[in-house]
């Protein structure tokens, strides 16, 4: 099963996902598919089931939340992260290398293509000690 999970991964990478992810993500696989690497857990995402999929869209809401705070997507994903002067918008360093989300309290929306496999957190730099905290997770 490591074997064609290895596969599939290589061909979600060059296709963007034909099929591949819905039979990689059976209840039966024991262990999330990171890209070769280990799962990151990082708060508010601590659990592989905490993601969601199939959004390309991230959005901040007035209870001072992400919506959705954990995101699945696959590598070659471009997502929108909705940013403004009263949720600022900044990538952390405390995921994978090379964040490609920008750091610096972006205070405007921000469309970031994911290229590379891995987790890469985010926060509010306002509202972050309230949880407005996020993860993309790229497979
Ligand atoms: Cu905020």
């Amino acid at each position: 099963m490591r074997f064609n999970g290895l596969v599939c991964s290589f061909f979600l990478t060059a296709l963007a996902g034909l099929g591949c992810s819905s039979s990689a993500s059976t209840a039966s696989d024991a262990a999330p598919d990171t890209g070769g690497g280990a799962f990151m857990a990082i708060a508010p995402c601590t659990n592989a089931s905490d993601y969601v999929a199939g959004m390309t869209a991230i959005t901040t809401l007035a209870a001072l939340r992400y919506s959705p705070q954990c995101l699945k997507v696959t590598a070659g994903t471009q997502v929108s992260i909705q940013a403004s002067s009263t949720h600022p918008l900044s990538g952390l360093a405390t995921g994978s290398a090379s964040n490609p989300i920008p750091t610096g309290s972006k205070t405007t929306d921000q469309m970031v293509t994911f290229a590379r496999v891995g987790f890469y957190p985010f926060q509010c730099d306002i509202h972050s000690g309230f949880g407005m905290k996020g993860v993309v997770w790229v497979q």
